[in-house]
């Protein structure tokens, strides 16, 4: 058979749009597919939720590939483990109650589970803005990433969803785009994003764990940008609080009436 480009080009073209318009409404829209984005959209797959994340970059994992310092292997404590197997994915004791991963098989593995789960994932997409309406949060506003970058004066799109939850890491951009573009107040002592303190693992492993939660109405907050949000420290590479986190954050969308 000889091979022709127009139908690879349709069938591209014809599924992805498909895919797009399916994901037009949803339960739950995730913003960022680093480590607590993906596991929260896994546990929420796999509980029939209608769920997608949406990342600005070509590729997802947001900072667990780079392990620490570009070292690709990742430190989690007993906690974090537990989710790295039930995930089936290989750790090793390093000292008590530290346990390494390796960082590729981590992020591939959570990655391919969340997506089997019925998880989508649409890369090369940054979320600029939201929609609020009646004192709630209720849609992201998207737009191509190369669009952004190149500065482009081109208008996005509107997705909506029941639930948003910001996973954007130490940036915190939705939370900040909603403080600044919205009169939402966040549940934070400012009623605005804190920003983070500098570096201390175990406090902030603690920390992030608490800090998940619903940051106001329709909104989570989880993984690092709980911490930002507020004003917690960073914990730099340890990410058995962005795992745990991004289960917590699953379990509180879950629980939430209607
Ligand atoms: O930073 P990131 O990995 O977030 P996380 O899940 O994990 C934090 C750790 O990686 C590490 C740490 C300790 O473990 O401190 O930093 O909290 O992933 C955040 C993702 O969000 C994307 C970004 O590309 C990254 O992949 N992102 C950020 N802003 C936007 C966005 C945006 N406006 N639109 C779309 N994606």
């Amino acid at each position: 058979m000889e091979l022709d480009e127009r139908i690879i080009t349709r069938a591209i073209v014809d599924t992805y749009l498909k895919k797009f318009r399916e994901h037009i409404e949803l339960d739950a829209a995730i913003v960022g597919a680093g480590p607590s984005g993906l596991v929260a959209s896994y546990f929420l797959a796999r509980a029939g939720k209608k769920v997608a994340i949406f990342d600005r970059h070509l590729s997802v994992g947001g900072g667990m590939w780079g392990g620490g310092m570009m070292f690709n292997e990742i430190v989690v404590q007993q906690e974090g483990k537990e989710i790295l197997d039930m995930f089936d994915i290989r750790t090793e004791e390093y000292e008590k109650g530290y346990f390494t991963a390796d960082a590729i098989e981590s992020v591939t593995t959570i990655c391919s589970q969340a997506c089997r789960a019925g998880a989508k994932v649409f890369n090369c997409i940054t979320v600029e803005d939201v929609t609020a309406r009646e004192g709630s949060v209720n849609g992201l506003v998207i737009n191509w990433s190369p669009v952004d970058n190149a500065g482009l004066m081109v208008d996005p799109l509107v997705i909506m969803a029941k639930c948003i939850v910001d996973a954007t890491g130490h940036e915190t951009e939705v939370l900040k785009v909603i403080s600044r573009k919205t009169d939402l107040k966040l549940n934070t002592e400012t009623g605005t994003v804190m920003g983070e303190q500098s570096l201390w693992a175990d406090r902030a492993e603690k920390l992030t764990i608490e800090n998940t939660r619903e940051i106001c109405p329709n909104v989570f907050v989880s993984g690092m940008a709980a911490n930002a949000a507020y004003g917690a420290p960073r914990m730099g590479p340890i990410f058995g609080g962005m795992l745990i986190s991004g289960r917590k954050v699953a379990e509180l969308i879950l629980k939430k009436p209607g």
